[in-house]
């Protein structure tokens, strides 16, 4: 049976996106929030940052959740509900569900609506047995599941180190906010990229090909499309680099010039030089994580790495 239902999609919260802007730009260190980079455009981008050499995360988070399936499987038990947050393509979850003993239920959450829409329904297809039911919205500002899930049957997904594009004071309080949401006895299956070499980190943001600084630059072209933004990309340059003392690589956009422009008719002033934080991406260490989860109320059972301690993998419960 497929049972593909998008009633419970809603529109993203567009209205939020100028203000949004307008105040990231308006503060002395200008910074705008990282999930605006997933517009259709943003999220093909990102889609061929996990393909390439330098960008070690999505391999390796993929080649340990092929490792770890079938013990992943009997820890989930039975008929579970699998609820992925930001599910993107909803790839990674495929592993999931050719390993998992007979899952019933599919919630995708993602803030991108046509994509997750278009990824869900292709999952539908290919998975007759399991209903999926996308739900788009901001995973990171709350949203509902569908009525009736059992919190023990319930197993969340968060792979890709998403977590650590948020603060950790910020990564507490949305696993804290998660894990009431989710109800006790829920589990969190939840990929984490780790703390290594600076070389290998920065060579990851700074992939060869410009695929990663074309991602970032996206951002400035989404203003000019849906806001009415005057930026001339070629006028900003993309910019990563490793932070070690906070444990994070920072993106930014670099103005070339002094310039201003103008966003649905505000005057914005970018002196040369002056950049805007667009994203962090903090690596953490296996122990620091855990503490970082025990800390929003979930305890790790498990915790998987790669040979080479790339990228971990925790099962939490809550
Ligand atoms: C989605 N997130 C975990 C990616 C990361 O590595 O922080 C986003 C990204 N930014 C640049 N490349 C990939």
């Amino acid at each position: 049976m497929t049972a593909f239902s998008a009633a419970r999609a809603r529109p993203a919260r567009d209205d939020l996106f100028l203000s949004d802007v307008l105040e990231g730009l308006s503060r002395p260190d200008k910074s705008l929030p990282c999930k605006y980079f997933y517009d259709a455009e943003g999220s093909a981008l990102f889609d061929a940052i996990c393909t390439l050499d330098e960008y070690y995360p999505t391999r390796t988070e993929t080649a340990l959740l092929h490792a770890r399936a079938a013990e992943i499987a009997g820890l989930a038990g039975r008929g579970a509900t699998l609820v992925e947050l930001g599910s993107g393509s909803s790839v990674k979850v495929r592993i999931l569900l050719d390993a998992l003993d007979a899952p019933a239920l599919y919630v995708p959450v993602d803030i991108s609506r046509d994509h997750l829409i278009a990824a869900a329904a292709r999952l539908a297809g290919d998975y007759p047995a399991v209903t999926v039911v996308p739900v788009a919205a901001d995973y990171a500002r709350g949203f509902a599941l569908p009525r009736g899930v059992a919190p023990e049957r319930t197993m969340a997904f968060f792979p890709g180190s998403t977590i650590g594009n948020f603060r950790p004071a910020e990564a507490v309080a949305f696993l804290q906010g998660l894990g009431r949401r989710l109800g006790a006895g829920a589990r969190l299956l939840i990929g984490v990229d780790l703390r290594k070499d600076p070389a290998v980190l920065e060579a990851a943001y700074n992939d060869a090909q410009g695929v990663t600084a074309a991602f970032n630059l996206n951002l400035l072209a989404r203003i000019n499309r849906e806001l009415g933004g005057t930026f001339e990309l070629e006028r900003f340059a993309h910019l990563a680099r490793y932070d070690a003392a906070r444990g994070r690589i920072e993106m930014h956009l670099r103005s070339l010039d002094d310039q201003t422009v103008r966003i649905a008719g505000h005057p914005v002033h970018f002196a040369r030089g002056e950049t805007i934080h667009t994203e962090n991406s903090y690596k953490y260490s296996v122990p620091g994580f855990r503490r970082l989860a025990a800390r929003a109320g979930w305890r790790t059972e498990r915790s998987w790495t790669d040979d080479d301690r790339l990228f971990s993998l925790h099962w939490m419960v809550r």
